[in-house]
């Protein structure tokens, strides 16, 4: 009874000694070989899933893409669009948004706008938008320059993946 319970004791901090261990191989790793090397390289970036809800007449809009990136840490600085006279970058918390000067593009990550969390505010359109209406939004990064992308009027209740 004794030794079964010191044999059990044993053998279970042997597994949370070979987890930790393991966890911290992996950490090594990454922070040698991975991560930090392919931070410091430039980033590779892709514009996917792009979309505007539809806005009241000619009001205040949203907007949400997504930022692929295969390739090394980026910053989004600046979004500008020919279409519209002003576009921030808004960050929502529980009560209410607040303007963000800039937001990270993770190495080998996403920055992801969607409802309820990161978006842009599109304000001054020159054409009231209609469904099915592209605005040209240029997304200016730190290190990339800037990528230019035609967004979708989409209907107010779109969700990427809907048809
Ligand atoms: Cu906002």
């Amino acid at each position: 009874m004794v030794t079964g319970t010191r044999f059990r004791r044993t053998a279970l901090t042997g597994a949370v000694l070979a987890t930790v261990l393991g966890g911290g191989a992996l950490l090594a790793a990454c922070g040698t070989g991975g991560q930090d090397g392919a931070a410091a390289g430039p980033a590779r970036l892709s514009v996917a899933d792009s979309y505007i809800p539809l806005p009241p007449a000619g009001g205040m809009a949203a907007g949400y893409l997504t930022v692929r990136n295969d390739g090394g840490r980026d910053e989004l600085v600046k979004v500008s669009s020919p279409g519209a006279e002003s576009v921030t970058m808004h960050r929502s918390t529980p009560s209410s948004m607040e303007q963000v000067a800039s937001l990270d593009v993770p190495a080998h990550g996403a920055l992801q706008f969607a409802r309820g969390g990161t978006h842009l505010m599109i304000m001054g359109w020159q054409k009231a938008p209609a469904l099915g209406d592209e605005l040209e939004l240029d997304l200016t990064f730190a290190k990339s320059g800037t990528i230019s992308v035609k967004v979708p009027v989409k209907e107010l209740t779109y969700r990427p993946g809907q048809s």
